[in-house]
């Protein structure tokens, strides 16, 4: 029995569309972070920590984007979306952690201020900040990508919808994704064509653009 906790158009977005993908039998649990479901009782019980995604395999709980799609693709590996080598594994897992612990860190800037000052007049020099680090990480993912079909190269991994959320944010933050990234475009329009993510972005009710 597998059961994904996900917030609509969050990092758990990510798991979403690998679980869809693996075509495997799997429940999904709508968590509202905007209704602060995610802090209240039932959901902590899942996660203490209470971030999504969560995922629940056989009653024991995984959590962290990495480490869940890392089981997903591994752990399913007939299923294509796992690189067979070893190095080639790490290197999936070294731009996944990348992913996670600087751009994703960089976007918690925008979103959350506050888990970084207290003191509200400090919140648009830190955003700023933010900001002008996001913009050096994509650089850096379009300069990945550029000669590539996805992020491995010519087979599609879990690394791929892993970019896709952060394409997203950057598109919820108003900068011109298009324009400015035009290489990481055609990999979001890439992903997004799958019929997989077609039905998750159905089911999560958002867009490559936007909502939530
Ligand atoms: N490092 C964690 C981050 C999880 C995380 O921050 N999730 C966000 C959604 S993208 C969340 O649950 N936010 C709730 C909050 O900040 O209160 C991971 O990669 O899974």
């Amino acid at each position: 029995m597998i059961k994904l906790y996900y917030g609509p158009g969050s990092c758990s977005l990510a798991p979403h569309i690998v679980l869809e993908e693996l075509g495997i039998a799997y429940d999904s649990v709508l968590v509202s972070l905007k209704d602060g479901e995610h802090k209240k009782a039932d959901f902590l019980k899942v996660n203490p920590k209470a971030r999504v995604p969560a995922l629940n395999v056989d009653g024991k709980v995984m959590t962290e984007c990495v480490a869940i799609l890392t089981y997903l693709g591994g752990g399913f590996a007939d299923r294509g979306l796992w690189p067979k080598d070893t190095w080639r594994q790490c290197e999936a897992i070294s731009i996944m952690s990348w992913l996670s612990n600087t751009v994703h860190i960089s976007f918690a800037g925008i979103f959350r201020p506050e888990r970084y000052a207290d003191d509200a007049a400090v919140h648009p020099q830190l955003k700023a900040t933010a900001l002008s680090n996001i913009d050096r990480h994509f650089a850096d993912i379009e300069k990945m990508l550029t000669g590539k079909t996805f992020a491995m190269g010519g087979q599609y991994t879990v690394v791929d919808p892993f970019l896709l959320v952060f394409y997203r944010w950057g598109n919820r933050i108003g900068l011109p994704m298009k324009e400015r990234y035009p290489v990481w475009s055609k990999h979001a329009q890439r992903v997004v064509s799958r019929p997989t993510v077609k039905r998750v972005f159905e089911a999560e009710g958002i867009t490559l653009e936007g909502v939530a």
